[in-house]
């Protein structure tokens, strides 16, 4: 039975009623460009096949009823009092909630959720959580909510809801996902194209470290207080200067490097990480797949060493594959500290390239590591509208 009629049945024993109903929004992937979207930069996400599905229905009331299927727990609340509740899945689905209601009239809803995307993985199962939530309430109540309102209601549910400062790219991805194309996204003005994800003899495989990184962890909004902090310093001479996008390294080394070494090593890594990823679109276009996987690898070991968001697990995985001849290139993925690597791998090779690493992987970490296989897809949409 797949997911959305598992919910659609689950929705209807719940609440005695049918959805009106059920959406899809899916997780990402990122091939490159890792931690420069809150600077303003350049990312490369692609939505997969695995996501989060609500299932809603309107009320005649102002009440509000949440249940998740993977956790078989449920949550009540009123539109007025929206309280959040304690558990994270709660305060995502109505964090977005409160965002909407602040522009848009809200009547109450019935509303269930599941979904198959691996929780703390970094394939940002929160984005599509509150993109899912906000698209299916724009839909429900019939608000004029665009795809970038979508996504930006989703980036700030993280902001507000759970303290994350998270830059776009997840919520970006998860709207607006097209099947075999990644998107290069333009994180200054929002601007974007698709770029063909065909990658010929070769395909993506994502290797679980089964860590559980926590975004919600301070290190993240450390490393972007650190890129502000170089912003700042090279503010201070050039005033035109918004964020790193605009700052060249010399700039770094005269106004930084010595003042706040800490900002600068960030700082660096990011201004890098963006000419990084126009060589790798460069190499996607030339179909120069070696090269395109030689930039994974300078990417994973610059976010290790010099970003500093990387764990023994993922650069263990990242150094075992590269003597692997079937890979062509890896790194870790997504705000770090545990979650995927993402793999570039000979066609058909990738359960070889498993079975290579998954014993001395527990042996070493007492862990399994988990092999998932994505396709790229298309972004929130509806699954079925019960009501036409
Ligand atoms: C997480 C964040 F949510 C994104 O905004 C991005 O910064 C990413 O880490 C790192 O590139 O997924």
């Amino acid at each position: 039975m797949s997911l959305a009629i598992e919910l659609q049945h689950t929705f209807t024993s719940t609440f005695q009623e049918t959805p009106h109903l059920i959406i899809k929004s899916p997780g990402r992937i990122n091939l490159i460009g890792e931690h420069t979207d809150y600077n303003e930069g350049f990312v490369m996400p692609a939505a997969i096949d695995k996501g989060v599905y609500i299932a809603i229905s309107k009320r005649k009331d102002n009440q509000i009823h949440l249940h998740a299927l993977d956790y078989d727990e449920h949550y009540s609340t009123t539109v007025d009092l929206l309280t959040f509740g304690d558990n994270l899945w709660t305060k995502y689905i109505l964090g977005a909630t409160r965002i909407v209601k602040e522009r848009e009239s809200l009547g109450g809803f019935n509303l269930a959720v599941a979904g198959d995307l691996p929780l703390g993985a970094g394939l940002s199962s929160s984005a599509a959580l509150t993109c899912a939530t906000t698209f299916a309430l724009s839909t429900l109540f019939e608000l004029a909510l665009t795809q970038i309102d979508i996504a930006r209601i989703g980036q700030r549910t993280e902001h507000e809801a759970v303290g994350v400062r998270c830059g776009i790219m997840d919520q970006f991805a998860s709207v607006f996902g097209k099947e075999n194309s990644f998107i290069r996204l333009d994180c200054r003005d929002l601007s974007f194209e698709y770029v063909g994800a065909d990658l010929s003899d070769y395909e993506i495989l994502l290797l679980n470290t089964n860590v559980k990184h926590s975004l919600a962890s301070s290190a993240y909004n450390k490393r972007r207080e650190s890129c502000e902090r170089a912003v700042a310093l090279v503010k201070e001479k050039y005033e035109e200067v918004h964020s790193l996008r605009d700052i060249s390294l010399a700039q770094l080394d005269e106004l930084v490097k010595h003042v706040d070494p800490e900002a600068y090593q960030k700082a660096k890594f990011v201004i890098q990480e963006n000419q990084r990823l126009f060589a790798a679109v460069e190499a996607l276009q030339h179909n120069n797949l070696p090269s395109l996987g030689e930039l994974l690898y300078q990417t994973h070991w610059a976010l290790s060493k010099e970003y500093e968001v990387s764990c023994e697990e993922l650069d263990y995985l990242v150094a075992e594959v590269s003597r692997i001849p079937a890979v062509l290139g890896a790194r870790m993925m997504g705000g770090g500290f545990g979650g995927c690597t993402i793999n570039i791998v000979k066609k058909d090779k990738s359960h070889e390239v498993f079975e290579q690493l998954k014993d001395d992987y527990f042996k070493k970490f007492n862990l399994e590591l988990t092999p998932i296989s994505v396709a790229i897809s298309e972004g929130t949409h509806i699954v079925k509208d019960f009501t036409t």
